[in-house]
């Protein structure tokens, strides 16, 4: 299962910036509205410090960790649906995504200009009124799509399962300025603009500055600004919750790997995604828990404590589940 998360907004509001520090993959950021104009799409390894901890216990030669795909996009403006701006086709690029991150301006700075050339003066108001454009214009591609789909269907009946954009979990991403990472009254504010969805707030520029920091000097950095996690973090976690999804493990020496699946997956489920075969042919599930792995420090003294369970086909996985299937082909 490969999570693939579309990233909205208007121009300049910071999604190129952002989706560098989520990729590091150098798209082009720029302060000019429409930098961006072909799609920019990385894959990003999912942060996971169990398998780390598995590798080493295993001796593994190879770690493999879950993914997550980010698409970044032009941006969109009001009347983008009726080809203002450059339009709305890319929208085409994240029909196959399976959540939406929003990004949403909240910082102040005049040197970079607004999409409605305004001057910065009320980030919650103009956050909420960037926020309504976005919203009509993605309902506005929805009804066109859906006028598509209905004059297909009267020359050829066949079911077309369309997926709309408007049926897809948003998370808002706010990217503020300094003073806004650590402003509760305003995060407050702007996560009762989203509720329910899920709202996170990060500093864009900041995230870009650490692209070529390791992992504890990006701790460290973003802890002198009383951050606990980067972009990417935040973004996963929310994505995890928004779609519920957790990660099961396969830990070994050839391999350590980390595999996302749905809550309430069952056992057979679970194997079906690392292999159709291994769905077909499940027989059982060899299972411990890794907080268990982690404490007692290797399978053999799991095994030993009597915590090492073997778990049939209605079995439902649990995070953090490290898991090896018994099947037959
Ligand atoms: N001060 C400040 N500037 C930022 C921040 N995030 C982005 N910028 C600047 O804003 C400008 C636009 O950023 P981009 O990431 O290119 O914006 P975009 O949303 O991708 O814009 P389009 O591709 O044109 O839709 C750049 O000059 C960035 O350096 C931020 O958090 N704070
Ligand atoms: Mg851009």
């Amino acid at each position: 299962m490969n999570l693939k998360i579309g990233i909205v907004g208007l121009p300049n509001v910071g999604k190129s910036t952002l989706f560098n520090a989520l990729t590091n993959a150098g798209a082009l950021a720029a302060n000019y509205p429409f930098a961006t104009i072909e799609p920019n799409v990385g894959i990003v390894p999912v942060p996971d410090e169990r398998l780390d901890i598995l590798a080493k216990m295993y001796e593994t030669d190879k770690v493999v960790p879950a993914t997550v795909e980010f698409v970044d996009i032009a941006g969109l403006v009001q009347g983008a649906s009726k080809g203002e701006g450059l339009g709305n086709k890319f929208l085409a690029h994240i029909r196959e995504c399976q959540a939406i991150c929003h990004v949403v301006r909240a910082f102040k700075n005049d040197d970079i200009v607004r999409a409605d050339n305004k001057p910065e003066d009320d980030i919650l108001k103009q956050a909420k009124d960037d926020i309504d454009i976005i919203n009509l214009e993605l309902q506005l591609a929805d009804d066109e799509t859906k006028q598509k789909v209905e004059a297909k269907r009267k020359k050829d009946p066949a079911d077309e399962n369309i997926p709309y954009l408007t049926d897809k979990p948003v998370i808002y991403m706010f990217n503020v300025d300094e003073n806004g990472l650590t402003d509760e009254k305003l995060q407050a504010q702007l996560k009762e603009l989203v509720k329910p969805a899920e709202a996170i707030f990060v500093n864009a520029k900041l995230e870009e500055e650490m692209s070529d920091m390791n992992r504890t000097e990006r701790k460290e950095f973003l802890e002198s600004y009383d951050v606990k996690e980067d972009a990417l973090g935040e973004l996963i976690k929310a994505a995890y919750k928004t779609l519920g999804l957790q990660s099961f493990l396969t830990a070994g020496k050839k391999e350590c790997r980390a595999w996302t699946i749905k809550k309430g997956a069952t056992a057979p489920e679970a194997a079906g995604t690392i292999h159709t075969d291994f769905e077909r042919g499940f027989i059982a599930a060899q299972i411990c828990n890794y907080n268990d792995l982690k404490e007692l420090g290797s399978e053999q003294a799991v095994k030993a404590a009597g915590k090492l369970r073997t778990e049939g086909k209605t079995y439902v996985m649990q995070d953090g589940d490290v898991v090896e299937f018994k099947f037959n082909v």
